[in-house]
């Protein structure tokens, strides 16, 4: 789809990752209206040929497009509250819950403004390149009529109309992120009370991430099927390995809190009677039944 950087893009808060939003469109081409509380802050983008709205209602008015990415939903809330936002669609990059996110589409609504929302997964020096993965949530026609300006930030996903969506993904993302890095953290500190240094013990990490990575389509379709036929191993072999790394990290000395929340959660498994079954049954541990 062919960019049309004729569109007006207006951003709405330029701390490290706003500058580089308006800087990329700026460098796009596009026609770059700013707004910042700090309005200093603005200087570097009006020198690369930016345009600075002297108040937030006459920013909201420069153009069909208008990004917000402020520190938190507390701060769109200040800074739009009190402003008619009706003749743009707000595309929201500001991280947030899922639950903040919805709550913004329904305050929108009310004002007749258009709302995407979505989430960044990237720093700020990844804007502008394929690295940039960022989500959108919302009207499809709105992430639609929009597209193309929002593909020249990074890799653009549309996730679904529930404006939460983003958020979660985002989440979700950093569930992934963070499970992996404190997995190896652990084999590295276990890995460590042996002599072996974290660079020599990281290619074999990645590969194993990489294996099991592979593994995750098929899991999924057990757990969209909810059957779980113990093709590769049984939960109970997994088990008992859990158990060995427990002990290993308690004898060497290391936490044992993460491989003891593995093994609380494989025994609770297989005291319901699933033992038999697949990894991937553990994710009704996950999904705490709804009162
Ligand atoms: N930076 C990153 O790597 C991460 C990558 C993933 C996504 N995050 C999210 O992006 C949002 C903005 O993050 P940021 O790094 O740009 O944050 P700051 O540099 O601290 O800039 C914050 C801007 O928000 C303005 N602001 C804060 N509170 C208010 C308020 N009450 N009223 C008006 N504006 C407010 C602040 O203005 P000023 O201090 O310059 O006047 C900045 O423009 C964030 O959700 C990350 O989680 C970035």
């Amino acid at each position: 789809m062919g960019n049309n950087t004729d569109i007006p893009v207006t951003v709405i808060g330029l701390g490290l990752m706003g500058q580089a939003l308006a800087g990329t469109f700026l460098k796009a081409g596009h026609p770059v209206t700013v707004w910042n509380r700090t309005a200093s802050k603005a200087d570097p983008l009006l020198d690369a040929g930016a345009r600075l709205a002297p108040t937030i209602g006459d920013a909201l008015e420069s153009g069909p497009l208008t990004i917000v990415c402020l520190t938190d939903y507390q701060a769109v809330r200040e800074v739009l509250d009190t402003t008619e936002p009706d003749g743009t669609t707000l595309v929201n990059l500001t991280s947030g819950s899922s639950a903040q996110a919805r709550e913004a589409a329904r305050w929108a609504e009310g004002r007749g403004a258009r709302y995407l929302d979505g989430a960044i997964m990237a720093v700020p020096p990844a804007i502008g390149t394929d690295e940039a993965v960022i989500l959108h949530s919302g009207p499809r026609p709105d992430f639609e009529a929009h597209e193309s300006a929002l593909r020249t930030l990074g890799t653009v996903t549309y996730l679904g109309e529930d404006p939460g969506l983003a958020s979660l993904y985002d989440v979700a993302g950093l569930a992934m992120m963070w499970g992996v890095l404190n997995a190896w953290l652990q084999g590295t500190a276990l890995l460590g009370t042996a002599g072996v240094d974290a660079a020599t013990y990281a290619p074999f990490a990645r590969q194993i991430a990489a294996v099991v990575a592979g593994w995750l389509p098929g899991y999924a379709e057990q757990i969209d099927r909810g059957s779980y036929p113990a093709e590769v191993s049984a939960l109970e072999t997994d088990a008992r390995a859990m158990a060995h790394l427990v002990e290993e990290s308690e004898a060497a000395g290391v936490d044992a809190g993460l491989p003891k929340l593995f093994r609380a959660m494989a025994d609770r498994a297989i005291a319901a009677g699933h033992g038999a079954e697949q990894y991937p049954v553990l994710i009704d541990e996950f999904r705490i039944p709804r009162i």
